[in-house]
């Protein structure tokens, strides 16, 4: 099958006229740089209980634990590269009049890729910060097993800049992705499993407002029946060939 003849005539005539794009992503996309996605086979939610280690009661019970994950995770996010998924959705940027791209991923592969126009809902793994006195701590390292970061302001415990279960997320980042959520004319979700809120909640305010919704995935969500389109596979293929695939025809177009 040649890359154009994967996507429908819907899809791309949407694609074609559309103003304003969302792209709204997961730990999928990170899956083909060799980041672990948080459920299903080959997760890490398959060693660990998220309750064991992403909230701030499991912060505060056993910081050592949880920083143990977090420096494992930091030298894995540290050693691979952005794929040609994370690429494709970078050059999009360049292909709509606004084109806004909102991601849950704290692994800071949109923004190595070259995505500017970027929201993160639950924050970054390269930030930290004092639970005492709210000091950026911008480069903890974990030499050995074990250590927790202390604050060179306050000596107060330092916890990775992320979102854990029962916190809010960052207002202004959230706020600017429902904006960009409601006036979408589509929304693509691409590598979410779609069951972690209130993020999960943007694909549908976007429907909800008239986007055409697409979603990328390996395998149907709790999303799926909603989608207009659902193109089914990895998103490292997908995302470039439907790059290709709206370049082509405006290239056509304008002949
Ligand atoms: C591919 C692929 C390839 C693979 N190509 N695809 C009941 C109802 C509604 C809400 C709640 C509820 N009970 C509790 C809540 C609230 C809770 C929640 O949603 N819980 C649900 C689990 C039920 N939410 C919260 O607590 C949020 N805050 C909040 O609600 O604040 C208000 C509040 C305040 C006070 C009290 C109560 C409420 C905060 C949520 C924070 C989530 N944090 C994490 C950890 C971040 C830090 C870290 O990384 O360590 O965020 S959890 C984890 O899940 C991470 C992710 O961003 C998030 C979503 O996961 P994602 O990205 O979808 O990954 P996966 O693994 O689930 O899916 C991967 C997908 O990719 C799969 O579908 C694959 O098929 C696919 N795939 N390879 C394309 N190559």
């Amino acid at each position: 099958m040649s890359p154009a003849s994967q996507f429908s005539d819907p899809l791309l005539g949407a694609l074609l006229h559309a103003r304003q794009v969302v792209a709204f992503t997961g730990a999928g996309i990170s899956a083909e740089s060799g980041v672990p996605t948080f459920r299903g086979p080959g997760s890490i939610w398959e060693k660990f209980k998220p309750e064991e280690l992403a909230s701030m009661d499991a912060f505060m019970r056993n910081p050592a634990l949880v920083w143990e994950w977090y420096a494992h995770r930091k030298t894995i996010i540290a050693a691979v590269q952005p794929n040609p998924g994370h690429v494709a959705l970078a050059r999009m940027e360049g292909l709509f009049p606004r084109f806004t791209l909102v991601t849950q991923n704290i692994d800071n592969l949109h923004r190595r890729a070259g995505s500017v126009r970027l929201h993160e809902l639950h924050g970054n793994i390269e930030r930290s910060y004092c639970t005492r006195c709210g000091k950026i701590c911008p480069d903890v390292v974990i030499a050995e097993r074990g250590q927790v970061p202390l604050c060179p302001a306050c000596g107060g415990i330092v916890r990775p800049d992320v979102v854990w279960f029962g916190e809010m997320l960052p207002e202004d980042e959230w706020e600017a992705s429902v904006t960009a959520a409601e006036g979408a004319d589509v929304f693509l979700s691409i590598g979410t499993s779609a069951v972690v809120y209130p993020a999960a909640s943007l694909p549908l305010m976007a429907k909800q407002r008239g986007a055409f919704l697409v979603e990328v995935n390996t395998e149907p969500t709790p999303m799926t029946r909603s989608a207009d389109e659902f193109l089914c596979g990895p998103s490292g293929t997908i995302l470039p060939a439907l790059y290709e695939t709206v370049t082509g025809r405006r290239a056509k177009t304008n002949d």
